[in-house]
């Protein structure tokens, strides 16, 4: 049973992709927490941040590129944003596909309330 976002990155799925490539894709967030807030997900199915291994390590370092490619593309690299993970229950992680959240476009304030 394929997850959501893989069938998102299938392009099964609609959604407003931003950017895509051989490891990762990334679209705007169905329920925006900020003017601009893009997921940005591995092509591979991994399920969290626990289940990475060494093998993952590029597609690890691509999400963080890509996050910053994503910015500067927004146009919020300067002003600043904020990159969040969840992991499982206590993270508050809803959808089971490794995903990093790029959030800005106004000021996010302290990190955790
Ligand atoms: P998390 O709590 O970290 O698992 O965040 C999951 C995010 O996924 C949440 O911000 C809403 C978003 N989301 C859920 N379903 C869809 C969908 O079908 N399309 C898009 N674009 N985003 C979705």
């Amino acid at each position: 049973m394929p997850s959501l976002f893989a069938k998102i990155i299938r392009g099964e799925l609609p959604s407003d992709i931003v950017y895509q490539d051989d490891l990762v894709t990334a679209f705007r967030d169905i329920n925006p927490q900020a003017p601009t807030h893009v997921l940005i997900v591995p092509n591979k199915f991994i399920r969290t941040v626990n289940d990475l291994t060494a093998e993952d390590e590029q597609i690890a370092g691509r999400l963080l590129l890509v996050a910053k490619k994503v910015a500067e593309q927004e146009g919020i690299a300067e002003d600043g944003y904020r990159i969040i993970i969840n992991c499982n229950r206590h993270g508050g992680q809803e959808v089971y596909h490794l995903h990093m959240h790029l959030v800005g476009g106004r000021a996010m304030g302290r990190m955790l309330r």
